[in-house]
């Protein structure tokens, strides 16, 4: 009897923490559920991008100071407005290595212009007035198309734009297409990137700033590979890491690869050492340290492009972007 009873009291013990536990384990989950707020991440749309970056090659070459350079600026702008962002054209007329004075216009979509907290993503929309790496000599006074050198970024963020207009993420966001940035010297650095120099020294919004950068150049091709530019490392290796991770999470490691790439001049320079806004370059380097294999020739063009590569690149820019509280 007196062994029945304890074996009872053993058991109704056991069951009341059983429950207790469940119980707490039910709230605790609850609680979890609520203040997790699960981020809904859009999802980037590849044709989108691509027919974006079809639409700026069929301008033909976005040379400074030509009718196809005004009339694509023209659509930028339009696109940026038909999508729900604040629009900032900046005009001004820069400086080239080689005295001409050309017409630049940055055009800036801004989202939640009235948010401290931002982020900034930058791609030039000029191309290369000549082909100057092509094999054929003979070419390289021509320009180039930039299909993948200038169009490809433009076209992902004006895809990512379409989607910031279905649905706003928490930071305010800055869509900023440079101009004047491939009309440089190879042989001098501060020769490229002068509509990036003129934004980083005047920008569209006074004291303007962000939580970071992100440059986006050449990410269109077929098998496209990103590694870890030097400059970007040495800036803003926090960032680099997170745009990494943010690729590796959706399993897009193939194209950015954990790997140091070499240094290069680009529109980010400027604007870490201008504007003093952390910033990285994501940019098409191969294991060798060359760029993208028709970069500066006659061949950068829609044949290059690869749905897939700016489908990579532009949902892991979702997905930073998203996740960023
Ligand atoms: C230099 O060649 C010094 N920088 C390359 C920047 C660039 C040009 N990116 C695309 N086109
Ligand atoms: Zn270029």
């Amino acid at each position: 009897m007196k062994r029945k009873y304890t074996l009872f009291l053993l058991i109704s013990l056991l069951l009341a923490i059983v429950s207790c536990s469940n119980k707490a384990k039910t709230s605790g989950e609850n609680t979890e559920n609520t203040t997790k707020a699960t981020v809904n991440i859009p999802n980037f749309n590849a044709d989108s991008a691509y027919q974006y970056v079809k639409a700026q090659v069929d301008f033909g070459p976005r040379v400074p100071n030509t009718t196809a350079h005004v009339a694509c600026g023209n659509y930028l702008a339009a696109m940026l407005a038909q999508f729900g962002a604040t629009v900032t054209n900046q005009y001004t007329n820069l400086s080239a290595f080689n005295g001409t004075l050309l017409k630049a216009r940055n055009i800036i979509g801004s989202y939640n212009p009235e948010n401290k907290k931002r982020i900034a993503i930058f791609s030039h929309w000029d191309s290369r007035p000549w082909a100057d790496a092509d094999p054929n000599k003979k070419n390289h006074q021509k320009p180039i198309l930039g299909a993948n050198d200038g169009a490809s970024g433009v076209g992902v963020m004006l895809e990512i734009a379409r989607q910031i207009q279905q649905q706003k993420p928490e930071l305010g966001i800055d869509l900023i297409f440079l101009d004047a940035e491939d009309y440089g010297d190879p042989g001098t650095d501060e020769s490229w990137g002068l509509g990036a120099q003129y934004w980083a020294r005047n920008p569209h919004v006074e004291g303007y700033t962000a939580r970071f950068g992100i440059l986006l150049d050449m990410v269109g091709a077929k098998n496209a590979t990103f590694r870890y530019e030097g400059y970007s490392q040495e800036k803003a290796p926090n960032i680099n890491q997170k745009v990494w991770n943010a690729a590796a999470s959706l399993d897009y490691g193939r194209y950015f690869i954990k790997e140091e790439g070499g240094r290069v001049t680009d529109d980010h320079t400027f604007i870490n050492d201008f504007a003093h806004i952390p910033t990285i370059d994501i940019i098409h380097t191969e294991a060798n340290g060359e760029f993208y294999k028709n970069w500066h020739t006659i061949k950068d063009d829609m044949e290059g492009i690869d749905r897939a590569t700016l489908g990579a690149v532009g949902q892991t820019l979702l997905q930073v972007i998203y996740n960023e509280k």
